[in-house]
């Protein structure tokens, strides 16, 4: 059960995560060992189905994992939450009718209309009325607002019960803005902070990913509480890198 993170994510504490893509025990196991207070379990940009999410989510353990999923449907959404994670990340909700079936599909009765199964996240039925019970404290619900559409709607969005926060996706918003991958652009900026402000008028935690630390510090300082910095692929690479680089600088001495 997720429900502390939930209440912290609700009291907009700031949460700190980075995005995991690989399905690999080893390096989610190092990832969650690392710091973090939650991790973006990517499966939208990565090819990860659902047995690798479960071997990602296992490897995770007490770290709190947000499962970025790759639509809407409410198969996925079903399937991840069942899983055991501690919310989903919606990508690309652009309209009021978009987050209210979204939301429908994410809670239990009254609030929704989730489906009841045995499964891991209710212990294989040990503890189905218990889970049954707190399951809708206990998960995280996020839509991604990253398309100009989103940006419009920002306000009926942030208004719909059941959707816990946004996470604002500034490399897809950007494309959508005729501007592809320059998340500093001055109307990528301005839209950011639409966002922020319908979102925090609220009061709902509003959530960013960069992968310049120095950018994300600033939306930490300017009140983004969920963010998520990096993507592991990224931070191998960089690693990788500049190990190489650093080695490959070293003269070897003259040929004898
Ligand atoms: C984006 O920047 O488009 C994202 O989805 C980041 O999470
Ligand atoms: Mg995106």
């Amino acid at each position: 059960m997720h429900a502390e993170f939930c209440r912290r994510l609700r009291r907009r504490d700031p949460l700190i995560g980075t995005i995991v893509s690989l399905d690999s025990i080893a390096v989610v196991e190092i990832i969650a060992a690392s710091g973090f207070d939650w991790l973006f379990v990517e499966a939208e940009h990565a090819p990860n189905g659902l047995a690798a999410l479960e071997r990602m989510l296992v490897a995770a353990r007490d770290t709190p994992c947000l499962v970025r999923l790759p639509n809407h449907e409410p198969t996925w959404i079903k399937r991840a939450l069942d899983l055991g994670a501690a919310g989903i990340i919606v990508p690309q909700v652009n309209s009021v009718g978009e987050a209210h079936a979204i939301a429908q599909a994410a809670r239990f009765t009254p609030a929704g209309e989730r489906g009841l199964g045995v499964c891991r996240a209710n212990g294989y039925g040990y503890a189905s009325a218990e889970y049954v019970a707190n399951a809708n404290a206990a998960t995280a619900v996020l839509v991604q607002a990253e398309h100009i559409d989103a940006v419009e709607n920002a306000s009926s969005i942030a208004s719909v019960d059941g959707i816990d926060g946004v996470f604002i996706g500034p490399y897809d918003l950007s494309a959508s803005m005729g501007v592809p991958g320059e998340i500093t652009h001055p109307d990528v900026g301005a839209a950011i902070d639409t966002v922020r402000a319908a979102f925090t008028a609220v009061g709902k935690p509003v959530g960013y990913f960069g992968t310049d630390p120095a950018d994300v510090k600033t939306r930490i300082a300017t009140g983004f509480s969920l963010v998520a910095c990096d993507v592991d692929v990224l931070l191998l690479r960089a690693a990788a890198t500049a190990l190489a680089a650093d080695l490959r600088a070293t003269e070897p001495p003259p040929p004898v």
